[in-house]
């Protein structure tokens, strides 16, 4: 009888061990249900447009709009409406004027792709947006019930043992919290070889598998449409036309904090980057002042659900005098936006990485730059063919959280380069401060590389 008992102890004291050592599944993904940062230029404003993940459905859904220095404060529309639904009067969020943020919050009912309208009186941008389901992965749920479970079984093994009258119930119960813990340990190791955890389709916000299975998408035709004049505000409209089918593209995925990113590029060497709205599926507009007028070239970066970054131009024509932009002089020293850049970029070898670096200073070290488009600064590339280069900032001493409202970094932005050609190529700096994006151009000469390529 006492030796039973000691045996009893025994499986009890195990299961317990192995309980307390366990430890719990680690977490998958973080993209489900995730803030999603949506930079757009809705009218004269550039925007970022933050849509909290959402906790419970129904709930609430928690909206905040960044406005940057250059954009006039005022008051926007924000509704959010299911998709192929119209809105209902939704809130008003007041913008103030040099920057800053402004929030309210919205509900939600139902899983699914919605639509987030802001409209600012003139314009109205559609974001898409997915209210995902419960996407807990199947050995997740046996892992977490096999803990469960066998907590509740150790708790009556303890309990039969303390005031059951036989052996056998606590040995069994002991026994039985023994297995669920294994059961939960067995499944949780073997997760590490099941496929990664599905993607959410933004047509149902429930889990699919179609990311994986999905050849490339079709190639994006780009048609931009726009009556340009030297020195006004007006839109150009853009429309992005599947290669394959002829339908309008709906399926673009937020990379980079924006739908769209648009570099415009002026024919005197004006340079613009720019967030088109979705007004309509396969339909964006955006406001541009040219400064000079000739024929603009626009540089649409995106991302297809399914697809990758594809990267589409047009041509828009301006009518007005030929601008041309002062010359953006090489790397060194330079006034930028209150500040002063130093520029490093030596030594360029066509097809040889380069690390290209400014500095920020104000009379001292600027360590208050804030992230944009959720990193630390963006270097725009254009080559003599006219080429586009779109790099990020490395990640290093200067990293910052990549959130706008947090200004740490500087003073040191770096970036690591393969220049595909040799020749004189245009670099335009970006980073953000006191909510103003800073702009600093710069050009080099990148030497042809030893073997001639
Ligand atoms: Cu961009």
């Amino acid at each position: 009888m006492r030796s039973i008992r000691r045996a009893l102890l025994v499986v009890i004291a195990t299961a317990a061990a192995l309980l307390a050592s366990a430890g719990p599944a680690s977490a998958h993904g973080g993209v489900v249900g995730a803030d999603l940062r949506v930079a757009a230029s809705l009218g004269e404003r550039e925007l970022t447009v933050i849509i909290r993940r959402v906790g419970a459905v129904p709930g609430p859904l928690r909206v905040d709009v960044v406005n940057h220095a250059d954009s006039p404060g005022g008051t926007l529309r924000v509704a959010a409406a299911p998709q192929n639904n119209l809105p209902g009067a939704g809130n008003e969020l007041r913008l103030t004027d040099g920057g800053g943020s402004a929030g309210t919050a919205l509900d939600v009912d139902r899983i699914g792709a919605w639509e987030l309208w802001v409209d600012d009186g003139r314009e109205t941008a559609r974001i898409p947006f997915v209210v995902p389901g419960d996407v807990t992965p199947a050995w997740e749920r046996v892992t977490t019930g096999g803990y469960t479970a066998a907590g509740g079984l150790l708790l009556a093994a303890l309990a039969a043992a303390a005031f059951g009258r036989w052996s056998w119930p606590p040995l069994v119960l002991g026994g039985g919290a023994a297995a669920a813990v294994v059961a939960a340990v067995t499944a949780g190791l073997l997760s590490s070889g099941l496929p990664v955890e599905a993607e959410i389709d933004p047509a149902t916000g429930l889990p699919s598998t179609a990311r994986t299975q999905a050849a490339a998408r079709p190639h994006v035709d780009l048609l931009a449409d726009a009556a340009l004049v030297a020195g006004q505000r007006s839109p150009i409209d853009l429309r992005l036309v599947d290669g394959g089918t002829g339908r309008p593209v709906d399926d673009l995925v937020v990379h980079h904090d924006a739908l769209v990113h648009l570099v415009v590029l002026g024919p005197g060497g004006q340079f613009a980057h720019l967030h088109p709205v979705r007004t309509a599926p396969g339909e964006f507009r955006v406001w541009f002042r040219p400064a000079s007028g000739g024929e603009h070239r626009v540089h649409a970066e995106l991302e297809r659900w399914g697809g990758g970054v594809q990267l589409v131009d047009a041509a828009v024509p301006a009518t007005g005098p030929a601008v041309p932009e002062p010359v953006a002089g090489g790397p060194g020293e330079r006034d930028a936006g209150g500040m002063t850049a130093r520029i490093e970029a030596s030594d360029l070898v066509a097809g040889e990485p380069s690390v290209l670096a400014a500095e920020f200073g104000d009379g001292a070290p600027v360590r208050d730059l804030q992230p944009w488009l959720g990193m630390a600064g963006h270097l725009i590339t254009a080559g003599p063919d006219g080429t586009l280069g779109h790099v990020h900032a490395m990640a290093g001493a200067s990293a910052v959280t990549p959130d706008e409202t947090v200004a740490a970094g500087g003073p040191r932005v770096e970036f690591v380069y393969t220049f595909a050609t040799p020749g004189r190529h245009r670099l335009w700096f970006q980073v953000e401060r006191d909510y103003r994006v800073v702009t600093v151009p710069v050009e080099v000469d990148v030497a042809a590389s030893e073997d001639g390529s």
